[in-house]
């Protein structure tokens, strides 16, 4: 059996990277919705239906977990995918401000992400549960995923979207800033040029793998065996764009399901 991941393009694939680290018996069988994507800006009810219509397909390969590798969908869907199937469903956000509350010194945290993420307050609120007397300061970056699902992240128009989409951000006190949508760690180091050494950059990919890793676990549902995995990739938009960038950022050849 699979762990299922999902995003709204090629965003979950920083996810799908840590979990081949951390857990490289474990087979993926990941779904890009590349053809709908951004998510960002379209309402709740449109990205929890789109994240249902996915989980539906996602079910039929008998998967023994659910990843939501989209900070939107996890924001407007999670609850509601939770309640709806029976297997182990997860998303990124309480990773994410887990590993933010555990890096920061000063208890002064920004996090980035897309207007929809920004505007459900998912983070904050995931945030003050864990502590509350943390600030945080939040930014959405609408600019930045199209870079992201374009192959465009390593060009120096890249730095200069980037750049103008952190010019608020950067006025802020803060220590830690998230990585609050899963496309964001592909323009990690110009975030990093941009934020300065002093702004520790957290993702929530390495979070979330162990807590996948936790969850399996548990359910005594680890995979076994020496035998490595073949990873299956599917995506709802242009196959070749897709290919180009998982196969940079994964550093390996990827097998695409038509
Ligand atoms: N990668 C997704 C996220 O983490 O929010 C969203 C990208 C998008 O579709 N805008």
């Amino acid at each position: 059996q699979a762990i299922a991941i999902l995003d709204s393009g090629v965003g979950g694939l920083t996810v799908a990277k840590e979990v081949m680290r951390q857990l490289p018996r474990e087979k993926i069988i990941y779904f890009g919705d590349s053809a709908r994507a951004p998510y960002g800006p379209r309402s709740p009810e449109e990205v929890t239906l789109f994240t249902e219509q996915i989980v539906d397909y996602l079910i039929q390969f008998d998967p023994k977990m659910i990843v939501i590798a989209c900070n939107t969908a996890t924001a407007s869907a999670l609850n509601y995918i939770k309640e709806k199937v029976k297997i182990p469903v997860i998303g990124v956000i309480h990773p994410g401000a887990r590993a933010a509350i555990s890096a920061t010194k000063t208890g002064k945290i920004g996090i980035i992400g897309t207007i929809g993420t920004v505007q459900s307050g998912a983070y904050p609120m995931a945030l003050k549960e864990l502590n509350p007397v943390i600030d945080v300061y939040s930014e959405a970056c609408p600019a930045l995923v199209p870079l992201v699902e374009h192959g465009l992240y390593e060009t120096p128009e890249a730095l200069e979207t980037v750049r103008d989409s952190l010019k608020e951000m950067k006025e802020h006190p803060i220590d830690c800033l998230i990585l609050g949508c899963t496309h964001y760690p592909f323009l990690k180091q110009r975030i990093k040029e941009v934020m300065g050494p002093k702004v520790k950059l957290i993702s929530s990919a390495d979070e979330t793998a162990r807590e996948i890793s936790t969850v399996l676990y548990q359910k005594g549902k680890l995979a076994r065996g020496n035998d490595l995995p073949i990873h299956q990739f599917i995506c709802s938009g242009d196959a070749e764009m897709f290919r180009k960038i998982a196969c940079q950022w994964l550093g390996d050849q990827i097998e695409l399901t038509p």
